[in-house]
């Protein structure tokens, strides 16, 4: 297993590649998409939150499509910095809210997702993440409920109450012109139908590529958030999604916290699943305390999941992709993220050299 950093669109400077390679990195993920712009309750020195139901922020330019010109730039500055380039994580909506919508600009936007597929394999970018979900991460609350009063995020009942409005999707708004009104809801199985089509058009080119399409969980994972349906939101469906499209480029962005999340099964059970059959392109990881509909994200080395058994797991499946931070609580201090993800880093090394020690001092698991 390697240990990276994700890094939001703001934080791709010098100064956070040598933070990464500090804090014992080898690996980072890039957010493209800046989930921050023109926000209104989103502040930049933190994950990426917004309110209850309001959005993150406003999306990007539909015309301007990530370029390999770009994207080999942005590859060798991270490898300029000592680290590498283990994926992109998430489109951004200006290049595909038709494809989650069925809109009217579908198949030009398949196109768009097409070239930037190519584009990241002749960039020599093997990883794409991506989030089919309509009403996106929304539906958390903010509160001092982490330890030591620590800001966290979570969930204190169902988020079904306000409907998405017309020009937003994913918690981002990619039409501020949009007409007044809401996304009409649909059903499962429509949301399923659209997945399934998405992945038809995109795999093949994937493969071609040489690229692994990734894909989250619902965050968080209830069967319905803002009266749209969600399709990831027990471990099960993950399997679903795999058998659309048999595939290595068909993979997953297994995020532990958010199984965790989940009502049925187990966190352990799905990560020994996916990992022992290769289906894991890149792993978040994060801790929490309680299930949807009431849960909070935790720091690492509390919260429900026994972080030592999820690595060990790992290690016994011998996976050998990026491990990163998910999300944590903020620590009262002038940067809360930093030390969030320093802390939370060195509790992943930490494990990670005793799982792979040879010391006979260390416990057999
Ligand atoms: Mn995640």
């Amino acid at each position: 297993m390697k240990v990276g950093l994700g890094l939001y669109r703001h934080m791709l400077t010098p100064e956070h590649y040598a933070f990464a390679c500090q804090a014992g990195c080898t690996h980072v993920v890039v957010h493209l998409v800046d989930y921050f712009h023109q926000a209104a309750t989103n502040p930049r020195n933190n994950q990426p939150t917004g309110a209850k139901y309001d959005t993150w922020g406003v999306a990007g330019n539909p015309d301007k499509l990530w370029t390999a010109t770009e994207l080999i730039a942005l590859r060798k500055e991270i490898e300029a910095a000592g680290l590498v380039l283990a994926a992109i994580e998430n489109l951004d909506p200006a290049y595909w809210h038709d494809i989650l919508l069925d809109g009217p600009q579908r198949t030009q936007q398949v196109e768009k997702v097409k070239t930037i597929i190519r584009n990241l394999g002749e960039a020599g970018i093997p990883v794409l993440g991506y989030n089919f979900s309509i009403a996106g991460v929304c539906g958390r609350v903010t509160v001092p409920a982490g330890r030591g009063r620590a800001l966290t995020l979570g969930m204190d009942g169902p988020a079904d109450d306000v409907p998405v409005p017309n020009g937003t999707v994913w918690n981002m708004i990619y039409d501020p012109k949009a007409s007044a009104g809401i996304l009409p809801s649909i059903s499962h199985d429509e949301l399923w139908r659209r997945l399934h089509r998405f992945l038809e058009d995109v795999i093949p080119v994937a493969e071609q590529a040489g690229v692994r399409l990734a894909a989250h969980p619902d965050d968080p994972p209830m069967p319905t958030m803002r009266g749209q349906p969600r399709l990831v939101y027990q471990p099960r469906m993950y399997q679903r999604l795999l058998d659309i499209a048999p595939s290595r480029s068909n993979a997953l962005e297994l995020c532990v916290g958010t199984i965790a999340e989940m009502t049925e099964g187990n966190v352990y059970d799905a990560v020994d699943q996916y990992s022992r059959r290769g289906n894991i392109a890149y792993l978040h990881l994060r801790n929490v305390v309680g299930k949807v509909p009431h849960y909070r994200e935790t720091f690492i080395d509390e919260g429900d999941v026994d972080m030592i058994r999820i690595l060990s797991i790992l290690k016994r499946n011998n996976f050998d992709g990026v491990i990163i931070p998910d999300h944590s609580p903020q620590m009262t201090c002038p940067a809360p993220w930093h030390a969030g993800m320093a802390h939370t880093l060195g509790f992943i090394l930490a494990a990670k050299a005793m799982l792979e020690s040879s010391s006979p001092n260390v416990t057999e698991r």
